[in-house]
């Protein structure tokens, strides 16, 4: 078990905690209120080193290309300004928090926060160079956020307490995991107030 010193270089990145992915909103992640502790607490060990915290939402305008109405694969969801587009009230946003909107124009979808966001360039200019990554859904968002994160150049950290699967086909979840293993995320978790590297998961797929 090794623990993970965090320094200057960083961050913590809660991927789309919002109310309609959740148990009740328009497009809910099975369990996706399960995560909500572990993130809080994510939040707390960040917070106390005084370290940045980034919050991206999806933020669709009403006729968003990936609307079963439009023809997209969803129902609608997060549609910017919405009740269903905000964080969950449960999670402890940090105050300084950034938050990055994504896929907010009606042609494109994003489910990386990397995405038209410039989100590497404002990490890079804090001088961040290792996130977290935490949030919903495992298989498209998260799954999207750490490989063009990897992709970046930054080291990622992939907390899998702290995030939930939309599951459309069963495994595509863990199937999700397995890659952004394969491609260099680290799996920890929080044990005793600090992040520790998880090497059982590694092991199990
Ligand atoms: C997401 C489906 C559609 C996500 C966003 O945040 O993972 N999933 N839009
Ligand atoms: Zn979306």
């Amino acid at each position: 078990m090794s623990a993970i010193v965090l320094g200057p270089a960083d961050a913590l990145l809660i991927v789309d905690l919002q109310r309609d992915f959740l148990p009740g909103g328009s497009l809910a992640v099975p369990h996706g209120d399960r995560v909500i502790a572990p993130i809080n607490a994510l939040i707390d060990l960040y917070r106390v080193r005084r370290l940045p915290v980034y919050a991206s939402r999806d933020w669709h305008p009403h006729d968003h290309c990936s609307f079963a109405a439009q023809g997209g694969p969803w129902p609608p969801h997060c549609v910017a300004g919405s009740d269903g587009a905000r964080f969950s009230e449960a999670l402890r946003v940090p105050e300084d928090a950034t938050v990055v909107s994504k896929a907010d124009s009606a042609d494109t979808d994003a489910y990386s926060a990397f995405s038209g966001t410039g989100l590497g360039d404002a990490l890079r200019r804090r001088g961040v160079s290792r996130l977290a990554v935490c949030g919903l859904a495992t298989d498209y968002c998260v799954l999207n956020t750490v490989l063009d994160g990897i992709e970046e150049g930054f080291e990622v950290l992939l907390v899998p307490e702290a995030i939930s699967a939309v599951d459309v086909r069963a495994g595509d979840g863990d199937h999700a995991v397995a890659r952004m293993l394969r491609r260099g995320a680290v799996p920890v978790r929080l044990s005793g107030g600090q992040l520790v590297a998880d090497v059982s998961l590694g092991a199990q797929l």
